[in-house]
């Protein structure tokens, strides 16, 4: 049975739930990280010798890496249009969940740190507000590739999306003040309709 490692408020193992869900996959979530501790036992780190979650077992394969666990899923488990095997359209999806990680992780965690995962007497507004100003530019670029297709994938739901969906939710719930980005607003409500979304994504941040 499909195994994954990691706390179930954590943006990066909401995306492997998500995508497991999307995909009708069974699998048995441990809870590690945070409060919930595991990720230095000795144990864990001959798993994920990073310390991190989320972390995926399936029979003999361990994977860590949010993302290579999506593409794996995908990749075993996926059916069009989640599993891209047109190369242009993979590379798609490629390019949006690089650019999450790559592009706009940085200035969100300063958000979501500040805004909600640390106490109020730790948290440090400036930097929360400089990550809100960064995070609305580059989902700005976000905002004007969805005025021409429904999903970052395309014409369907698909692993480009998936990275992004998961802080998209973060996004909109934090107590910030957001820009107005209407065809980023209809993006995210487009996911709040999905049961797996709603299942998996849509559960506390904190
Ligand atoms: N690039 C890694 C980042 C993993 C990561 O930073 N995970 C965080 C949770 S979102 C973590 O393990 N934090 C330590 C903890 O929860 O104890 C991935 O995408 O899997």
């Amino acid at each position: 049975m499909l195994k994954v490692w990691g706390r179930a408020n954590s943006t990066n193992v909401k995306k492997v739930l998500w995508c497991a869900d999307e995909l009708g996959l069974d699998i048995e979530r441990i809870d590690a990280g945070g409060e919930f501790g595991i990720v230095d036992d000795p144990d864990y780190r001959a798993l994920n010798p990073n310390g991190l979650i989320p972390c995926l077992q399936d029979d003999e394969l361990v994977l860590w890496e949010s993302n290579a666990i999506v593409r794996y899923l995908v990749a075993k488990y996926g059916e069009a249009p989640l599993a891209a095997h047109d190369p242009a359209r993979r590379a798609a999806a490629d390019k949006w969940m690089d650019w999450a990680t790559s592009t706009l992780t940085a200035p969100f965690r300063d958000v979501f740190l500040n805004a909600v995962r640390l106490s109020p007497d730790q948290r440090d507004s400036t930097c929360r507000d400089r990550g809100v100003a960064q995070c609305a530019t580059l989902l700005t670029r976000v905002d004007a590739v969805l005025a021409d297709q429904p999903w970052l994938s395309g014409e369907a739901l698909g692993m480009g999306d998936i990275p992004l969906g998961c802080m998209a939710y973060a996004w909109f719930e934090m107590p910030i003040e957001r820009p107005t980005l209407v065809h980023l607003e209809r993006w995210y409500q487009r996911l709040t309709e999905r049961v797996s979304y709603q299942r998996q994504v849509m559960t506390s941040l904190t």
